[in-house]
């Protein structure tokens, strides 16, 4: 007999540090190399299964997870730190990605072509991968990874999923609804560990044919570093610096709540977060002003989480100390919540006379940091907002219509909001970014199959001699 000794972590709740939440057992290399066999061994199956019936056990986890909204909700605040609310918003939203995958077992997965040869009869089908990995982050512990569990499986791949260790046990939570709704063992296979032990054999198992990453740069590009010379599928979705363009012919009071709902929604942590806005400076201390009685509707505590962890804590509270040290204007916040003792708190933060050399107007800071640069003109704002080494999502506040259709034209990102904040996905539609914020195809949408399937074309001679 052998004695495997795990490592056991606790879940600290952010809101409140001295609060242990439960416990995780992190699995030994070796045992994820067996659940990797375990998922390969399922696959056969899993590809035979009609994708009706695939789509059905989507169906079947949406339904449960509805039904375990508030449970889901309770634990995933209480473990990174998103309010209650937010986090209901999240799971009905996963409930929605598992039915709009559901009904992809319902649809077409190939066509009929012409042949030049009209004897043969050509056609294409589209085929799962095989074993998909798919390493997920904590900012949204719920509908990104259903955002790509929902599609590998319903095209029929099988799935060992690694969420993040700081959301742990809300991945074990989602892993046993799909358990649940009847779905074979080793289909789903959740795997709880550190990306540098657990996420590393991923990386390197040959049974893996893709990668699917949400997360950071850092750890996007190690993942291209190890597994980007196999023949293992990559999709990464890594950072942004999302910008917003404020025009004077704008509706102020509109472009400033949602500039500010863009920027700290989810305390800032999302990769869509809004956190540079270019105003013209016609309109410039208007809407300085407004934005900081928007801000000033923020409750920290109430309609405000606090950031995820300690780590994260550090690295905004540093970020806002370089900004502050670079010259820019702190109008509002700018560092822990005062009056409140415990959790990892920041307040909404401002910062104005941001010039386009300072940090913050470059780098990701994943916390509710805004950075407001006064522009002369609409060209000035869109070629400063698109020098930038992120193309993830931008927006535009204007009802100027040419001007709203030359900035979807012009901006380099691969998500373009008109008067809307730039944060938001739905189901439906393909997500992600250009230049360092993306790579591989798009998730979500029909963009997902392009990524969890390959083709096989078939010809078929249909008249004998
Ligand atoms: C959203 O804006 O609602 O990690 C989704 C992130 C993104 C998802 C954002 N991949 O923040």
């Amino acid at each position: 007999m052998t004695t495997i000794v795990r490592e056991i972590r606790e879940q600290f709740n952010p809101a409140r540090p001295s609060q242990c939440i439960g416990q995780v057992e992190l699995l030994t290399i070796d045992e994820t190399k067996d659940v990797i066999v375990a998922a390969q061994d399922a696959f056969e199956g899993w590809k035979n299964t009609s994708s009706v019936a695939r789509g059905e056990i989507l169906r079947v986890t949406a339904d449960l997870l509805e039904k375990n909204i508030d449970k889901v909700a309770e634990i995933a605040s209480s473990e990174m730190g998103k309010t209650k609310n937010e986090m209901l918003g999240e799971v009905k939203r996963g409930a929605s990605i598992l039915r709009y995958f559901a009904q992809e077992g319902m649809r077409a997965t190939g066509e009929v072509l012409p042949s030049a040869n009209e004897a043969k009869l050509l056609y294409t089908t589209r085929v799962p991968l095989g074993v998909v990995a798919a390493i997920t982050p904590w900012n949204f512990p719920v509908a990104i990874p259903l955002w790509k569990i929902a599609p590998a499986l319903v095209y029929g791949n099988t799935v060992v999923w690694k969420p993040s260790i700081e959301s742990a046990l809300t991945g074990k939570l989602i892993g046993e609804l799909f358990e649940q709704a009847g779905l074979p063992k080793g289909v789903l296979n959740v795997v709880q560990g550190r990306g540098s032990k657990v996420g590393q054999v991923l990386l390197e198992a040959p049974e893996v044919k893709a990668i699917t990453f949400t997360g950071s740069n850092s750890v996007g590009q190690s993942i291209l570093d190890t597994a980007g010379s196999t023949n293992k599928k990559i999709q990464l979705e890594l950072g942004g610096k999302n910008a917003a363009i404020i025009l004077a012919d704008a509706n102020i009071n509109q472009a400033a709540k949602l500039t500010i709902e863009g920027a700290m929604k989810q305390t800032g942590q999302r990769c869509t977060a809004t956190s540079r806005v270019y105003i013209e400076e016609a309109v410039y201390e208007k809407v300085v002003e407004q934005l900081i009685e928007e801000a000033k509707k923020i409750e920290v505590g109430v309609t405000m989480g606090p950031v995820s962890s300690k780590g994260q804590y550090d690295s905004i509270l540093s970020a806002i100390e370089k900004a502050k040290v670079e010259g820019a204007e702190l109008v509002f916040g700018g560092g822990p919540t005062k009056g409140i003792f415990e959790g990892y708190y920041i307040d909404p933060t401002i910062f104005t006379n941001v010039t386009h050399e300072m940090s913050i107007a470059h780098e990701e800071i994943f916390g509710p940091v805004l950075a407001v640069i006064k522009v002369k003109d609409y060209e000035e704002a869109i070629r400063l907002s698109n020098d930038s080494n992120f193309g993830l999502s931008a927006s535009i506040y204007t009802n100027n219509i040419p001007k709203a259709f030359d900035f979807i034209n012009r901006s380099e990102v691969g998500l373009v909001q008109v008067n809307d904040e730039t944060g938001g996905a739905e189901p439906q539609a393909p997500f992600g970014g250009m230049k360092n914020s993306s790579t591989g195809a798009r998730e979500q949408g029909q963009a997902a199959k392009e990524f969890f399937t390959t083709f096989k074309t078939i010809t078929i001679g249909t008249k004998s001699e």
